[in-house]
């Protein structure tokens, strides 16, 4: 069954992986590379051995596609997984004048009350970046270096560059060609403090042959239980959306890890992960109407077929 590509690394990891400690103060179970293949043409890599939010999936994906890094657009489908990021940047600003969120991420897991307070400032946050334009400028950002921004204006030297269109383009017009490349990481941007988060994936590289389509991604950073299961479906998608537009088959989604970490208030949620048998895997059904990846909405894109496990909740570290 392709999804134990991912159990498989899970138990690595409780196996060989070193404790360390990390930039969120939560602490890791880690190792240094990792290799994961997933033939497409099995099935759409959705795990199954857990439930995850497919649309909080797609949604995201759309966002990067479209070039944005405002969460408002997350937030207008009830999207919250990058909340926390900008609501951090916000409350630890001269404009914040609520409640002490001094590191919220850690204290609402420990304290119920302030788990409440937390909450409160939080939605209130999310309500104003929905409804307040010039505050959704302000604080709705994840910062000019993040994906959207990255993929569709990569700023450099002469100007900016949209990645993802000239990639479709070489795709479709040379297909042989060892450049399909799409690179996140702009150093020069992150030397001089314009990020929130440096972009987890870094580079991806799309491969034809025999009238599919491949791809590989390089994230230098993995969180195995929350991040990860979001980063295949999520790749896997962009495959198909794009061999879509360029009339080819799916081939192999590639993921390649450099530092792929379990946090250790994640532990227990693995191993239940572990205990459970995969299911069979969904399928993607794309709209034929859409020819371009520039234009598929989340109508266009549904799953069949999917039947997972419960879900199994786990703190996200900020
Ligand atoms: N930080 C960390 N520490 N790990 C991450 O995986 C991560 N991912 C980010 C931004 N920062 C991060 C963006 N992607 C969730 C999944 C992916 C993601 C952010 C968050 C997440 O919390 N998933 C939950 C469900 C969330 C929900 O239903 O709202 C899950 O159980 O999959
Ligand atoms: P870092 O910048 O210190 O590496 O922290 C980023 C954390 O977020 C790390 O645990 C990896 C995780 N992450 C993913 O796994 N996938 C993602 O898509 C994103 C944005 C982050």
């Amino acid at each position: 069954h392709p999804e134990y590509a991912y159990l498989d690394l899970c138990q690595y990891v409780l196996d060989n992986g070193i404790k360390k400690d990390d930039r969120t103060g939560t602490g890791v179970l880690s190792v240094f590379g990792y290799q994961m293949r997933f033939d497409l043409n099995k099935g759409f890599p959705l795990l199954t051995t857990k439930r995850v939010p497919f649309r909080l999936v797609v949604s995201e994906l759309l966002w990067f596609i479209k070039g944005d890094t405002n969460i408002r657009f997350l937030l207008q489908h009830n999207n919250h997984i990058w909340d926390e990021w900008p609501f951090k940047k916000y409350v630890e600003s001269e404009e914040y004048n609520g409640p002490d969120m001094t590191n919220f991420a850690h204290r609402s897991q420990q304290d119920k009350e302030f788990a409440k307070v937390y909450q409160e400032e939080k939605d209130k946050f999310c309500n104003r970046i929905l409804k307040d334009d010039e505050f959704a400028k302000k604080w709705g950002s994840i910062g000019p270096a993040a994906y959207g921004a990255q993929w569709r204006s990569f700023q450099g030297p002469y100007g900016s560059t949209d990645q993802l269109k000239e990639v479709i383009e070489q795709i479709k017009s040379n297909p042989d060609s060892r450049r399909h490349l799409v690179v996140s990481w702009n150093a020069n941007q992150f030397s001089h403090g314009e990020a929130l988060l440096p972009p987890c994936h870094t580079l991806f590289q799309f491969y034809v042959a025999d009238g599919k389509l491949s791809c590989q991604l390089y994230q230098r950073s993995g969180d195995i239980f929350l991040g990860v299961p979001f980063n295949i479906s999520s790749y896997a998608l962009l495959t198909h959306l794009i061999a879509h537009e360029c009339g080819l088959q799916v081939g192999e989604f590639i993921h390649s890890l450099g530092d792929a970490h379990i946090y250790l208030n994640h532990i227990e949620q693995v191993k239940t992960q572990l205990s459970r048998e995969p299911k069979p895997l969904p399928t993607l059904k794309l709209n034929p109407e859409v020819k371009s990846v520039f234009d598929f909405t989340m109508e266009d894109i549904q799953i069949i077929g999917y039947d997972p496990h419960p879900t199994i909740k786990a703190p996200i570290a900020v």
